[in-house]
This record gives structure tokens, C-alpha cells and sequence, in this order.
């Protein structure tokens, strides 16, 4: 992992006063409390991380390509360079954010690992992927509208080499009402132990409801499967948080 010093992380206080109810958007504002936002608020996130690494460095292949798709800041983008031992392989991180994008190129800058790393500002249902071997979506898939999700699937399906590997992590629902309830508090009691006051919890809740859709475990294998990965399985969950690895049959 990088020695280089992180930037400074400008604590997120977006919600923190009244305001009018509007969808959540990736924009500047967001980009700029982004590291703080995510890691005060995605139980698990700085554990996931770090594993990204250590997956990508079992899965990936030399000569093919490794996709970071909702790359945002880079975290795992970079997580996933760290990770890849062969100079032949590329490495391409993917949000359709600019704000993003303009901040991410700065962090790659500052890490100190040598494979080149190309970001697209593109939308993730339409940039072109082929011969992937190690591909991320670390809490993306869960802005993409349900109805596109088995396009975009079937896509890295298809794009995926035999052997290779999705990691896709994503807040999920539970089919359950009495669990749904249990997990949803513990969430917001994490939110309030890392320092969210219960107006930001409410107002943050009310912006992401209409372009964060959850789904539950069950529908995620289903989907994975259909979309061409023979094994499903879960190697990570905290709360409603969840990351799976799914896998192509060699
Ligand atoms: C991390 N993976 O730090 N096309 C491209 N980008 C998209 C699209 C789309 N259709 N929809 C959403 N995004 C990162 C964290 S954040 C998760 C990922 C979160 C992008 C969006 O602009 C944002 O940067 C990212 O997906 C989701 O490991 O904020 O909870």
C-alpha cells in the first residue's frame, strides 16, 4: 500500500442544516467531503478497502484489463493497483461524475505504485469493457436503475475471462420486516456513533431514497447468476452492507 500522505479530509456537514428536499447528486460539494462522507457512513468501507487488494491479487490475470466501474475518488481503484503484479495488465477506473474524475486523477498522482491508471468520465452502462479479469463495483451498482442492472451485468459477464471475478458491494434490503427494521437502526446508531446528528440521518435519508435502490441478497445471486458467474457468495457483511464475489468458472 501507498506511503505518500492522504490528502486532508474535509469533514462532511452537508446535511447538517435544514434544507430543501432535492435528490442526491455527485457533485462538487459531495466530491469535496467524499473520503469522510463514505467512511463515516458505509459500515464496513474501511475494511472492504483494503481487501479489494488482496482479492484483485488472487484473481487477476496477466494481459487483461481491471475495471473500477463508480471509481468515485479512486479508493478502490487504487486498492485494485496495489494488488496487480503484472505490468501487462491495464487498469481503468469509470464514474460519470466530473467533479469526481477531476479529484480522483489527484489522488492517483499521489500514490506511488507504477501501472498506469486510466480514468474514463463515462457512464458505466455504456463505457466498453473486454477481457476483464478483476472488476470492482464497490456501491455503484445501487444508483444504476433496476432495469438497467442485468444489462450492465450481463455486459461484465460477458466481458469477464474464465477465472476471472466481479466484486460488487452494495446496500442491501431483507425480505424480512423485523430484520429490515433491526439492521436499518443499527446503520443509523452507526451514523450517530461516528458523529451524524439525527437531522442530517433524516435529510441525507430523503435525498438518496428516489436514486439509491437496495435489493435483497437473494435477488443480487439471481441476477449474478443469470448474468453468467458461476458462483455467488458473500465474503463480507456488516449491517445491510454486504460485498460478494462473483465468480467465472475457469
Ligand atoms: C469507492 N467505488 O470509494 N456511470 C458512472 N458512474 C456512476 C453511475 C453511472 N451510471 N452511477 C453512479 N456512478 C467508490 C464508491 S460511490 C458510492 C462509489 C456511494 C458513480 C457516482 O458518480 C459515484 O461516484 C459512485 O458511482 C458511487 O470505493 O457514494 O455510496
Amino acid at each position: 500500500m501507498s506511503n505518500k500522505k492522504a490528502p486532508e479530509q474535509v469533514t462532511d456537514r452537508l446535511f447538517a442544516t435544514e434544507r430543501n428536499p432535492e435528490d442526491f447528486r455527485f457533485d462538487a460539494s459531495v466530491a469535496r467531503v467524499f473520503p469522510d462522507m463514505i467512511r463515516r457512513s458505509v459500515p464496513g468501507y474501511t475494511t472492504i478497502i483494503p481487501m479489494i487488494e488482496v482479492i484483485t491479487e488472487q484473481y487477476v490475470q496477466p494481459g487483461t484489463h481491471c475495471y473500477d466501474l463508480g471509481c468515485s475518488l479512486g479508493a478502490s481503484t487504487l486498492a485494485m493497483r496495489h494488488g496487480i503484479p503484472h505490468p501487462d495488465c491495464t487498469l481503468v477506473g469509470v464514474d460519470n461524475s466530473e467533479a469526481m474524475i477531476e479529484r480522483c486523477e489527484h489522488y492517483v498522482a499521489l500514490d506511488d505504485h507504477d501501472l498506469p491508471v486510466t480514468l474514463r468520465c463515462e457512464d458505466i452502462l455504456t463505457t466498453e469493457l473486454s477481457t476483464a479479469s478483476v472488476t470492482t463495483l464497490n456501491f455503484t451498482l445501487q444508483f444504476v436503475p433496476p432495469a438497467e442492472r442485468l444489462s450492465l451485468l450481463t455486459r461484465i459477464g460477458q466481458a469477464t475471462v474464465p477465472g476471472g471475478v466481479l466484486i460488487l458491494s452494495e446496500k442491501i434490503r431483507f425480505g424480512s420486516d423485523t430484520e429490515q427494521a433491526v439492521q436499518t437502526h443499527l446503520h443509523h446508531e452507526f451514523k450517530r456513533a461516528n458523529g451524524y446528528s439525527d437531522l442530517e440521518i433524516s435529510q441525507k435519508r430523503a435525498a438518496i431514497e428516489n436514486v439509491m435502490i437496495p435489493e435483497t441478497l437473494a435477488d443480487h445471486k439471481a441476477r449474478l447468476e443469470q448474468a453468467g458467474f458461476d458462483q455467488v457468495l458473500v465474503w463480507y457483511q456488516c449491517f445491510n452492507f454486504v460485498s460478494m464475489l462473483a465468480i467465472k468458472a475457469p
